[in-house]
This record gives C-alpha cells, sequence and structure tokens, in this order.
C-alpha cells in the first residue's frame, strides 16, 4: 500500500512548496517507496489525522502516523532497512542533524527574508489572511518590511554557504559519492526558495548552485516537476 504524504500546497496544488514535506517526498523517493499525497493547505494542517500534528509534513504508512520531516526519515530507514539507507548508520544520522540545525538556522532565516510575500501570494484568499497574520504575529513586523532587508541580506546569505561550498570541492554530495538525507535537507530549503520566488539566491557558476541542480535531477527529475516561480 502506499504510503500517504501530507503535503503543503497554496491556490495551486500542483506546486508543493513546503521545505519540510520536500525533504519527505526525496526521502521517500530514495527509498524507492510508493506514495500518493493528500495536497494540504495551512488551515486544512490542524485537521490531518484528527488533529495530530500542527506541521507538515505528516506520513500514514498504514496504521503507522510519523509527523516531523526527520522522524519521517528515521523511520523510513528503520521500517524499510533494504531499501538504500538514508543516513548510513548511527553516525550518519547524528551528523544529518547538525546539517538539519544549520540549514534551519544559516539558510531558513534568508529563504524567509527573499520569499515571504512570494509565499504569501500562493496561498488562496482565506489561507493568505492566515499566512500574513500567523507570519506578521511572528517577525513583529509586515510582510512586505521583512523582504525589504532581501537584497541586503544577499551577499552575507551567500557568503554563509561557504563551508557547503567548500566541502562541494571534495565531493558530490553532503552524503559522499551519492546522496543522503543531509542533502535533501538543505536541498528543501532551497527547494522551497526555488518553488516560491523568481529571486535569485545564488548565481548559476557557485558550485551549490551545481550541486542544487544535480539534486533536481535525482530520482527522475523528481524536484523539476514543479517548474520554478517565474
Ligand atoms: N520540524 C518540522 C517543521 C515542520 C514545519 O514547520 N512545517 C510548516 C510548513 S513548512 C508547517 O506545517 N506550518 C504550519 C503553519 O505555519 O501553520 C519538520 O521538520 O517537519
Amino acid at each position: 500500500m502506499a504510503i500517504l504524504l501530507y503535503d503543503l500546497v497554496g491556490r495551486d496544488e500542483s506546486r508543493p512548496f513546503s521545505p519540510h514535506c520536500w525533504k519527505a517526498t526525496m526521502a521517500l523517493a530514495h527509498k524507492g517507496l510508493d506514495i500518493s499525497t493528500a495536497p494540504t493547505r495551512f488551515l486544512d494542517v490542524p485537521t490531518i489525522e484528527g488533529g495530530a500534528s500542527k506541521t507538515v509534513p505528516v506520513i500514514r504508512d498504514g496504521d503507522k502516523v510519523v509527523i516531523d520531516s526527520f522522524a519521517i526519515a528515521l523511520y523510513l530507514d528503520e521500517a524499510y532497512p533494504d531499501r538504500p539507507t538514508l543516513f548510513g548508520g548511527d553516525g550518519g544520522k547524528a551528523m544529518a542533524r547538525f546539517i538539519e540545525r544549520w540549514s534551519q538556522l544559516t539558510i531558513h532565516p534568508y529563504v524567509t527574508t527573499a520569499a515571504l510575500i512570494d509565499l504569501h501570494a500562493m496561498q488562496d484568499e482565506e489561507n493568505a489572511v492566515y499566512f500574513r497574520r500567523s507570519r506578521e504575529q511572528r517577525f513583529g513586523k509586515q510582510l512586505e518590511d521583512v523582504v525589504a532587508a532581501r537584497d541586503a541580506g544577499l551577499a552575507a546569505f551567500r557568503t554563509a554557504l561557504e563551508p557547503l561550498r567548500s566541502m562541494l570541492g571534495y565531493q558530490p554530495f553532503i552524503g559522499g559519492a551519492s546522496p543522503l538525507f543531509a542533502d535533501y535537507i538543505v536541498f528543501g530549503a532551497l527547494q522551497w526558495a526555488r518553488v516560491a520566488s523568481p529571486y535569485r539566491l545564488l548565481d548559476d557558476a557557485d558550485v551549490v548552485a551545481q550541486w542544487f541542480a544535480r539534486c533536481l535531477d535525482l530520482h527522475g527529475g523528481l524536484g523539476r516537476k514543479v517548474a520554478a516561480a517565474a
């Protein structure tokens, strides 16, 4: 039976945009598992699986419900040990947690700054009201004022990617010769930006952009099935 993924969408169901849901989508593809997706809008999130979670991704695998992208990847590696590993063992799990924290604390804040207005524009009317209210509460300012800082912050954002850029001089993926969940963590953050916003975060000549393009090619070009925002 296919694994059900609750995947965050806006007005257009064919453009899932959540960074964390993209991590789960790539993890499921890495494992070669059949999935079906339930397109989920922000306001639907509290109703899924009887109110099991305040956030997506959530998956249902038979009678098992798993919440949180990292927990989903851990679950998949444990439940399907005969399929390609997402972590490469316990050390890999621990190091992927570092990547997850680095991505969350270094990449996510800037992507939010750069894409907030575009993310708002992707929502239907009701969800746009929720998105503006919840995010303006979180930032303590208007969405427009958050995004006004994006040009000024771009160079610092690119510099902050230097550890990843420098590592790519040694190996094609964070996982080494081939990708692991750690790659999907950072991929999810950049795919969120790619799907939501035409704002260019990376120069094409940047090796980080080239790594991202390799990730877009994985699993039959899964990431490219959603076109970049224009
Ligand atoms: N640590 C969680 C974070 C999940 C998360 O923050 N999801 C966002 C979408 S990207 C969400 O569901 N937000 C609900 C809301 O803002 O109401 C994970 O990795 O799955």
